[in-house]
């Protein structure tokens, strides 16, 4: 996602998480410094979630995730009512034409610096010059505006409830899940990641004739419903689209992922998609420390050699924090 991580409502430090996030976006985008993108996302993250203003820099050092760098930062910001470096990295028009590039989908900061060098800066220029994008970014462009938009939570249970009864009409035993933030519970979300299984779909048959047609299948039954409008990519496995709730020209074009997974590996992908990014990677290194690896296919013991084993039969997401011995987590408490 490339919108504010920290839209809590009524967050008392939410311009202390703006800054943070675009200096988290300038890091990604700008410097392609990952590791400080996910320094200051994490800062965000944990400012976002306390009931109460921050007072100073020192008081924010006690939380997890601010150090003394970020704790200048906030003194500096509450003092002056702005960031110097942020002022001066917004100075340089080429730093602000790419990070406004990559908020288009399927733009990269690679692709966006490609771009800017090109002299190509802004969405007007990118109109013009279309011939120098792929399908994905094509669309991204097309639906910009309402691909920056959250969705509420009132219209992804809509468009849930239409997903599955035209998927039910078909077979009966498909299994849907929307996953995401909106399995976290959140009251908006970015888009909208649906995870489809069957039972007669596993990993040992992925390859037959007929299982190459069922995603096909379920995308062309939602283009029926005028659920789907748009393609940006459809493999066997995977879907990337728009969506919109069909006889409402006036609700705003979606992005939506439709993933159909083994069924013998469906609660690793739900876990795995349901996130938060961060929760996964603590799952991930726990599962490490007690000898398994994690992904979103599987839950393997290692050998003392550091060999996977086979899969572990998991047929709940409560499985795998059991095999891991982790106290069960609601989805709504994955929001790190
Ligand atoms: N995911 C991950 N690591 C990534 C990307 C994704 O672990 N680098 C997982 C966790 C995410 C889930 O996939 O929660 C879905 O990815 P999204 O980008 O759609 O993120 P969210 O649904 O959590 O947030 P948003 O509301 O912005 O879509
Ligand atoms: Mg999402
Ligand atoms: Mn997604």
């Amino acid at each position: 996602g490339k919108r504010k991580a920290t839209d809590n409502a009524g967050n008392p430090n939410q311009d202390l998480c703006d800054f943070l996030i675009d200096l988290a976006n300038y890091e990604r985008n700008v410097s392609k410094n990952i590791y400080k993108y996910n320094a200051y996302r994490k800062a965000a993250a944990t400012l976002s979630g306390l009931p109460e203003r921050v007072k100073n820099g020192q008081e924010a050092r006690k939380l997890s995730g601010i150090g003394e760098k970020i704790a200048k930062k906030i003194d500096e910001f509450l003092s002056t009512g702005k960031l110097q470096k942020l002022e001066d990295i917004k100075k340089d028009e080429s730093n602000v034409a790419i990070n406004l590039l990559t908020r288009v989908s399927g733009i990269g900061p690679a692709k966006a610096k490609e771009l800017v060098d090109k002299g190509i800066k802004t969405l007007e220029d990118l109109k013009k010059h279309q011939d120098k994008l792929n399908h994905h970014q094509k669309i991204g462009l097309k639906y910009f505006e309402d691909f920056e938009k959250r969705i509420p939570r009132k219209e992804i249970e809509k468009i849930e409830k239409i997903i599955k009864n035209s998927i039910a009409k078909s077979s009966e035993e498909y299994i849907v899940t929307i996953c995401g933030s909106y399995r976290r519970g959140k009251k908006e979300s970015g888009d909208i990641d649906v995870l489809l299984t069957h039972p007669t779909y596993t990993s040992k048959e992925k390859e037959s004739k007929k299982k190459m047609s069922v995603l096909k299948d379920v995308v062309e039954c939602l283009e029926r419903k005028k659920l789907i409008v748009d393609t940006i990519s459809l493999g066997s496995t995977k879907f990337m689209g728009v969506c919109q709730v069909p006889n409402n020209t006036e609700k705003p074009f979606r992005r939506l992922d439709i993933r159909l997974v083994p069924y013998d590996q469906y609660y690793c992908g739900v876990l795995y998609f349901t996130g938060n990014d961060l929760f996964n990677k603590n799952m991930r290194a726990h599962a490490l420390e007690k000898n398994y690896t994690l992904n979103e296919y599987t839950l393997k013991r290692l050998t003392p050699e550091g060999t996977p084993g086979e899969a572990e039969k998991i047929t709940c997401e409560e499985d795998i924090f059991q095999i891991l011995g982790l106290p069960y987590k609601e989805p709504k408490d994955r929001n790190l």
